[in-house]
């Protein structure tokens, strides 16, 4: 660890809680000064944007380690990603009782889930929970979207716009603080596709991540959905169920693998629950952070017979889920043995889907597992239904949007679509009621380019980003001291059970201002060489698998313009050692 010797107005660490009461400024139950704050009596040790897993659990922590917070979340309710993720059939791909605290054996043991992959609504219903539990809301400042976070030298100015119209200071609320915690969510950020006179259609429009909290009832609707990455996957089968008639139209199609969901036997979880810090040690050893029970087979797909990989592979299948890719333990760095994983989905896709043409345009031919693997239930069986049918937007592009639906342009050759009202042999518009996107996020750095953070020397977040996300252990980025990100890039993040991530992160944190205080240290900040080697290091692990083969959220590719970067590190266990073993060294590789 060096010294930082630039510019440091004073050498003081005061964490004074300045709450002032009776500035007019409403902060939920309190009320915070914005006028008088000096630079050495900040308004709040920790300023938390977003009231996510992340924020919920950093709020927690700060106050139990002594510091004070405040929260900021920008909407109505806890829950972040549940909070807005309220599309027919939205739950959660890794296993309820992983995907959940472990901080509090207590909370653990008292919390009941009832199925193996809980629905949205028992996700949101758990977080409300862990928020009364631990008092946590009197911290939160709902509706409060963080607008900019400026740092002053010594302390972060955090501006913040409210959408709450009761609240008559709308603009410009704002507090100082210590430390930011950007606890702002890897998938929060819409990635909502622009079409050619999209404006024109007349009908509703829905995109998954922003979903109505009244619910939407497609019955008797003809209705068509983007996207069919996960949370396409997850409400095509319901949706199909309701409307009259869904059109999937498909960029791209995604190897899903069956959920088996199931309810959770009360003997199974007693099971867990008597020995939950062991289940949880296991998981935590595991690359991704999740499946212990479960470990990754110890041969390479090419190792062993045609007989034992067909037995192996079709065992995870009965299983269902994400360990499905578990079976060979060279799924993601050898392309023959990803192949021929890959191969036996794709027959699973064809001897499912009855239609050749349409299990045709379900089955992909890239790396599986490149993009995050889906997990469903009766997604291919929906395609055999008689209200459903599939546009491959790679034969037949969308051309343009019209008040009563989309044109799209039909393949040379292809036959003219049925299911088409108008239209030449080239082209076809097809009438929608409603149209899904179910087309993602500008993932892991979406919602934090949408704050305007300014640094030491005036370096704004976007131009240090400019060329892709830097940053030291997904935790801190040079220029901005005081600042920390969770689950950020160049951490394991969305390559892991997020919950463990996010734990990991906000317990690391809280050590380490922990020791900042103790170490009468104001500040503390990425060395520029040490986050350059991070950023080489992830290059490097990401270079050695196949996840870059092809275009997905994990490179930033799905959002026009983002910079082509692999932002997840794989590998939770060596990270952490990484991380603890950097703590230990007095945090090697920052400034303080
Ligand atoms: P994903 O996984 O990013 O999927 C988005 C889907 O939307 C995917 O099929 C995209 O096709 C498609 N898409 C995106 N833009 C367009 C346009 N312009 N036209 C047509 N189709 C488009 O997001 P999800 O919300 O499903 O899941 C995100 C994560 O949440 C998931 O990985 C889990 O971790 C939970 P593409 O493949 O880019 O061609």
């Amino acid at each position: 660890m060096s010294s930082l010797c630039s510019n440091h107005g004073h050498c003081g660490f005061c964490y004074i809680t300045v709450v002032r009461i009776g500035n007019n400024v409403r902060m939920g139950a309190a009320s915070i000064n914005t006028a008088s704050s000096t630079p050495s009596s900040p308004d709040v040790d920790v300023a938390i944007v977003g009231a996510g897993f992340a924020g919920l659990y950093m709020l927690h922590r700060a106050r139990q380690t002594g510091f004070t917070a405040r929260v900021f979340e920008r909407g109505g309710g806890v829950g972040g990603t549940w909070y807005w993720n309220r599309y027919p059939g939205a739950r959660c791909d890794v296993p309820s009782l992983e995907y959940s605290y472990q901080f509090s054996d207590e909370l653990q043991q008292e919390w009941e889930w009832s199925e193996k992959y809980a629905t949205q609504p028992e996700i949101l219903r758990y977080a409300e929970h862990v928020a009364d539990r631990f008092n946590l809301r009197r911290d939160i400042s709902f509706n409060t979207t963080v607008t900019s976070l400026q740092w002053n030298g010594d302390v972060w100015r955090v501006a913040t716009q409210s959408s709450d119209d009761t609240d008559q200071h709308r603009q410009g609320v704002a507090l100082t603080a210590r430390f930011v915690v950007l606890a702002t969510g890897c998938l929060s950020s819409a990635n909502i596709p622009r079409f050619p006179d999209d404006h024109l259609f007349a009908g509703r429009t829905y995109h998954t991540g922003a979903w109505p909290h009244e619910g939407v009832d497609f019955t008797g609707q003809r209705v068509a959905v983007f996207g069919t990455g996960s949370s396409g996957i997850q409400s095509i089968p319901l949706i199909a169920k309701q409307a009259a008639h869904l059109t999937v139209m498909q960029r791209t199609p995604a190897y899903s693998i069956p959920a088996r969901n199931q309810q959770l036997s009360p003997e199974y979880v007693a099971d867990i629950k008597a020995n939950y810090a062991e289940f949880r040690r296991k998981n935590s050893l595991t690359r991704a952070a999740l499946g212990g029970d479960t470990p990754t087979g110890p041969h390479g797909a090419c190792e062993v017979s045609e007989d034992e990989r067909r037995a192996a592979l079709e065992a995870r299948w009965q299983k269902g889920g994400l360990l499905f890719l578990g079976a060979f333990n060279d799924a993601l760095t050898n392309p023959e043995s990803n192949r021929l994983i890959a191969d036996f989905v794709r027959d699973k896709i064809r001897s499912t889907v009855h239609d050749p043409d349409t299990a045709r345009k379900l089955t992909p031919d890239s790396i599986i597992g490149c993009k995050r693997l889906c997990v469903d239930t009766e997604y291919y069986d929906t395609f055999n239904r008689p209200n459903v049918s599939l546009i491959d937007l790679r034969e037949q592009p969308v051309e343009r949007f019209t008040a009563k639906g989309i044109v799209v342009q039909n393949a040379a050759g292809t036959s003219h679509d049925e299911s088409s009202t108008s239209g030449s042999s080239r082209r076809v518009e097809h009438e929608f009621d409603s149209i899904v996107f179910a087309t993602g996020f500008d993932a892991m750095t979406g919602a934090i380019s949408k704050i305007d953070i300014t640094g030491r020397d005036g370096r704004t977040l976007s131009d240090a980003w400019s060329a892709g996300p830097v940053n030291y252990l997904g935790l801190s980025v040079h220029g901005f001291p005081n600042l920390f990100t969770i689950t950020g890039p160049g951490s394991p993040s969305v390559l892991t059970n997020m919950i463990v991530s996010i734990q990991h992160h906000v317990e690391w944190i809280a050590d380490c201002i922990s020791w900042m205080k103790v170490n009468h240290s104001p500040t503390i900040e990425a060395d520029a060489d040490a986050q350059d080697r991070w950023v080489q290091h992830v290059n490097t692990v990401a270079g050695m698998t196949l996840y870059q083969s092809c275009s997905s959220w994990y490179l930033g590719t799905n959002v026009p313009g983002k910079p082509r970067v692999f932002m997840p590190l794989p590998g939770f266990p060596a990270y952490a050692q990484t991380c603890a073993d950097i703590a230990h060294d007095g945090y090697r590789g920052f400034h303080t």
